[in-house]
């Protein structure tokens, strides 16, 4: 019986396959992953359904599986969560039974960092998953040298998390950093126990720098622009801006929540406009009533009695600046979506 690690697959099922291919493992064969199955690279499901319906794999929980278990979705995760579409949310629910260890007699498995000496399941999870918080309490404990500097047990540790670049990292033969880059277009790497023998296979092509091309219009599209705040837009643009890819689509959507914007002076031009012709019609003393029953009522009515910016017309999303355009029965030439 074998135990088999597998270093951060980021979604790069070929490889995945090839390294199957090579290794040949039997039903007793132990399949253990050291997280990041996802993210970047161009098969996501594919790859977790394999460790899903394999019989006794393992996969420890990685920064990526955390941030989408936690809803805190960068670029990577919303690529992949276009990637995965429909059952997205079903995988994401089976990424958070995921342990965040593995140990056995023979091994002890973390996706990044653990407190050497201290029990696996005493290292803060975020240390184990390598988030940016873990980062931070590793730094504190032991400065800029790495955790496994000071790992001193017999018992191999295996990790991946940092690429290493195309060969593993080995120390002393028993501390293994085993992410070589797959989804960047250099190696997916398995380390075989007992015999602590690597066999690893190329990757097929750069599969983050085609990925993140591919699915910038989908997950643009995706974004619920009209929505959100002129100032949540505004960072999220500033978010996903990458020096690497063409930004028209993301330029498109900056324009746009500029173009709406743009509205808000006509608007407050059309509710003084309102404001003039309601007190004609029915006088200082009518006003109230009148206004009350117009479309756009509570903006004539705080706006008469002080209670509105003309700045801004409390309209803090382009939905809302819409939404007043619609109560003023005013066509705005701007479209209501940047991205149709
Ligand atoms: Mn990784």
């Amino acid at each position: 019986m074998r135990t088999i690690l597998f270093g951060d697959i980021h979604g790069c099922f070929d490889e995945l396959r090839e390294l199957l291919d090579r290794l040949s493992p039997t039903a007793d064969d132990i399949l253990v992953s050291v997280g990041d199955l996802v993210d970047r690279g161009p098969d996501p499901s594919a790859v977790i359904d394999f460790f899903r319906q394999r019989p006794g794999a393992v996969a420890v929980c990685g920064n990526h599986e955390r941030k989408h278990i936690r809803g805190i979705l960068s670029y990577s995760q919303l690529v992949a969560r276009e990637q995965m579409g429909e059952r997205y949310d079903e995988q994401v629910a089976w990424m958070a039974t995921l342990p965040y260890h593995y140990e056995t007699d023979e091994v002890r498995v973390v996706h990044w960092g653990l407190y050497p000496g201290v029990p696996l399941e005493e290292v803060p999870e975020d240390v184990r998953a390598g988030t940016t918080s873990g980062d931070g309490r590793l730094r504190e404990r032991f400065g800029d040298t790495p955790w496994y500097a000071h790992y001193t047990d017999a018992k191999p540790v295996v990790f991946g998390h940092a690429v290493v670049g195309s060969e593993p990292l080995i120390i002393d033969d028993r501390i293994f950093g085993i992410d070589t880059g797959a989804c960047h277009g250099q190696r997916l790497t398995a380390l075989v126990l007992p015999e602590r023998r690597i066999v690893s296979v190329p990757a097929r092509e750069d599969h983050w720098a085609r990925m993140r091309r591919a699915w910038q219009g989908p997950v643009l599209r995706r974004t619920p622009w009209p929505t959100m705040t002129f100032e949540q837009i505004a960072k999220k643009a500033r978010s996903l801006r990458d020096p690497e890819l063409e930004d028209g689509v993301l330029t498109r959507v900056t324009t746009w929540a500029e173009a709406v914007r743009a509205l808000v002076p006509q608007l407050a031009a059309a509710l003084d406009h309102e404001t003039a012709r309601l007190l004609e019609v029915a006088g200082e003393a009518d006003f109230g009533r009148v206004a009350a029953a117009h479309p756009a009522a509570s903006w004539l009515l705080r706006l008469r009695t002080g209670k509105l910016s003309r700045d801004h017309l409390a309209c803090t999303t382009p939905a809302q600046v819409f939404a007043l355009a619609d109560a003023l029965a005013l066509s705005p030439e701007v479209d209501r979506a940047p991205l149709g």
